[in-house]
């Protein structure tokens, strides 16, 4: 039994944090688990909460004050001796990923129609996250830094609801008045649109068409979904298998409420199929293409009779595709989206008694974080490699791992690391248009394994450093190192940039045919300067290992992508960033490209406006702070307050480019210094990362990796002559 205790802060259930215990299971490599030990569970007396668990519930770690720090690099051991603490004893950095505020409503929904719930204690804490998270506007937004959305809004009430809350809370009263003040559910974008039709309080009418038969076309076609940025059709595979067969759960007592609370007007008298194009304007990022428009025109005349044999050949090749996605990630999927789509396809056409429905059910947890504010869903199951990656990579330049107190860390996350490489490609490579991964690293997990070029790249150079270190050994072979550079040849583009996780496949125009309204650039793959940047700083440690393998390729290569982030850099000196925030981001990868290429401040203009350019940004206190709106408006959007993360960043890039005015950097890392608290760590400030130009996520991990890195590169150029 789950025992919960009222709460003084938060007026309903909650369950007492020190029952929590995060479980990293050994054989996948960094999977974790978070499970709950009743109140009157012997096993709270043997089983001792790590000091990992602790910190991510914001409780106390007794972690002891720490002599002050008077230079950079004693703060920078000081932090790293607070965050071995946060080290699981696989080896890897444990983590939280939260931030996106559509995901759980994903999850509850694929739950509730395949008959399946959270643990008790589960549902205590996520309705205690949803409500925590609540904005002081009264709803939700796209994630837990943006105001409220009729996305957000609609689908986390509807999530409480399932999750079993009242609906006469004053609490749900008032965010019901909400949603009617929006105008109802009708105005909820095309991915909340499908979950509604999915759970029975939306009708498929009013959702603009998925043809599963898109998949019987020819591979050569211009606009073949295998062309699709590959988070985007691993999203629209099972959503076109659902919509095929007009997918709805069992409509219950409860649906049926909900179709009441939500709208207007009574849901019998709602005509759906007026409402295929209405969506809030507060959710609307990117609009529809009048294209897109005109097609789903003509496809909603198809729908009213689709060909029977072509659909069912349709949704048969959608379950095909589904089926091998599940297999080929041990049912993890690329991400949390696909994970609840997938999980109910497999319910529907396999059951609910078959190993694939029991396989996805078993990886739910994998998404699921517990916090001090309840337990969130992640962007992704982890970023478990990611954050090896950078800390290592830290410890090496810092000359933190040659420090005796840290071998033991050392030692454990290049075994980490050592077992997280891919060895083999997919299971079903060759049929389901996935990129090589023999020799890549992934994002998460080995089980999740999918190549993604930076992680790639960040992998194995984390693995070259922490291998060169005067006492370790080496697990990853040159060979190794080999099929891992054989994979990053594979992935640059035409332009001499890397994209995220392959080629780009299509055009761009194909972005007419972004139907999701609240994301930007998710049709096809682009090239990002710093996924160009991790993998071409990987080629060019590889070759200090192995100067003879591919080498005037890997010459060409680089040359080739060098050029490429030049023609990226904007007018101001900065470079755009797609995957954290922002500019500052993105410059410090920039810097790292040109600095590998011996471009400095010396001898290179492009290197001098770039540290012009972040220079003119430092704060007064000496620091650096962007909001995520940089990423939403491609224009530098100020924070009112420095981050110290940010200015890690900043650190870092002025130091690639040898910027001469030092000063700047000492003030930056005074900042740094003043933030951090006596036992080592930093406190947690703005969110730190971006995707799909509009939505932010949580790198909670980043405070450390890049603040105790940028102590120690700056400790060093600080006191060069
Ligand atoms: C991520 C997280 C990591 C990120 C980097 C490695 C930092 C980047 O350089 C390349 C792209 C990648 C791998 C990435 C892509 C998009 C992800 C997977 C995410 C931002 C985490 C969550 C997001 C995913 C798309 C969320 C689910 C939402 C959908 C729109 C399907």
């Amino acid at each position: 039994m789950t025992s919960t205790t009222p709460a003084k802060d938060y007026p309903y259930d909650r369950t007492d944090l020190e029952g929590w215990r995060l479980v990293v299971s050994e054989d996948s490599h960094g999977q974790h688990k978070w499970v709950y030990l009743g109140q009157d569970d012997p096993r709270r007396e043997t089983w001792e909460q790590s000091q990992p668990a602790k910190y991510w519930l914001d409780l106390n770690l007794g972690a002891p004050e720490l002599p002050e720090p008077k230079t950079p690099m004693e703060a920078a051991r000081n932090g790293f001796e607070f965050y071995k603490r946060l080290q699981d004893e696989d080896g890897h950095w444990t983590g939280a990923y939260g931030g996106p505020m559509f995901l759980i409503p994903g999850l509850i929904i694929g739950l509730y129609v395949t008959g399946r719930s959270l643990r008790p204690e589960q549902i205590v804490e996520m309705r205690r996250y949803l409500f925590t998270k609540r904005r002081p506007e009264g709803g939700w937004g796209l994630h837990t830094a943006a105001p409220p959305t009729a996305f957000g809004t609609v689908m986390v009430y509807v999530a409480l609801r399932l999750l079993g809350t009242d609906k006469d809370l004053p609490e749900m009263i008032e965010i019901r008045a909400l949603i009617h003040k929006i105008g109802g559910a009708v105005r909820v974008p095309s991915w909340a649109k499908a979950w509604l039709s999915i759970l029975g309080a939306y009708e498929w009418e009013g959702v603009n068409p998925v043809p599963p038969e898109l998949w019987l076309l020819p591979d050569w076609v211009p606009f073949h979904p295998h062309r699709w940025w590959i988070h985007t059709r691993n999203v629209y595979i099972p959503l076109g298998y659902l919509y095929g067969v007009r997918f709805v759960g069992e409509i219950t007592p409860l649906v049926e409420a909900i179709r009441e609370e939500i709208y207007i007007d009574p849901y019998d008298s709602i005509d759906f199929s007026k409402h295929r194009n209405n969506v809030c304007e507060l959710d609307v990022y990117q609009p529809h293409h009048p294209v897109l428009d005109g097609l789903n025109e003509i496809l909603a005349v198809y729908e009213q009779c689709p060909l029977s044999p072509l659909r069912k050949m349709g949704v048969d090749r959608a379950y095909e595709l589904v089926v091998m996605e599940d297999e080929n990630t041990g049912y993890q999927t690329i991400g949390p989206v696909s994970k609840m789509f997938n999980m109910v396809c497999r319910w529907h056409r396999d059951g609910p008694e078959s190993e694939a429905f029991k396989q996805h059910c078993a990886k739910i947890d994998d998404f699921l974080w517990m916090s001090g504010e309840g337990l969130m869903m992640t962007g992704t199951n982890g970023s478990q490699l990611w954050d090896a990656a950078f800390m290592s990579q830290a410890l090496v330049e810092t000359g933190l791992g040659e420090e005796k107190q840290n071998t033991e860390a050392v030692e454990g996350v290049l075994d980490w690391l050592d077992k997280c490489q891919m060895r083999e490609n997919p299971k079903w490579y060759g049929k389901d248009y996935r990129h090589a991964t023999k020799g890549a690293w992934p994002f998460s997990t080995l089980e999740q394994g999918y190549t993604v070029s930076d992680c790639a790249g960040e992998g194995l150079k984390a693995v070259i450093g922490l291998q060169s270190l005067s006492y370790t050994p080496s697990p990853v072979t040159p060979d190794r190192m080999k099929d891992c550079v054989d994979v990053l040849l594979t992935m640059q583009n035409p332009d001499g940039g890397f994209a995220s996780y392959e080629l780009i496949r299509g055009n761009k125009k194909m972005e007419w045919l972004n139907t999701a309204e609240v994301f930007g650039d998710i049709m096809v793959e682009y090239t990002y300067p710093e996924c160009t940047t991790s993998s071409i700083s990987a080629l060019l440690h590889f070759l200090r290992v192995c100067p003879d393998y591919r080498r005037g390729e890997i010459n060409s290569c680089v040359d080739k992508a060098i050029k490429y982030v030049h023609d990226k850099q904007k007018p101001d000196g900065s470079w755009y960033g797609a995957w954290a925030i922002c500019f500052t981001y993105a410059t410090m990868f920039a810097l790292e490209s040109l600095s590998m290429a011996g471009e400095t401040c010396e001898n290179s203009e492009s290197v001098r406006r770039a540290c012009a350019f972040l220079a003119g940004k430092q704060m007064e206190d000496g620091g650096w702070g962007e909001t995520y709106m940089s990423c939403v408006t491609a224009e530098y959007c100020q924070h009112e307050q420095s981050q110290v993360v940010q200015t890690a960043w900043a650190v870092l890039s002025l130091v690639y480019g040898r910027y001469t005015d030092k000063q700047v950097i000492r003030r930056a890392v005074d900042l740094i210094m003043s933030r951090q608290l006596r036992d080592g760590r930093w406190l947690q400030e703005d969110t730190e990362g971006i995707f799909n130009k509009n939505c932010a996520i949580d790198y909670p991990n980043y405070k450390f990796s890049f603040v105790i890195w940028a102590l120690g590169r700056a400790d060093k150029y600080l006191n060069e002559s």
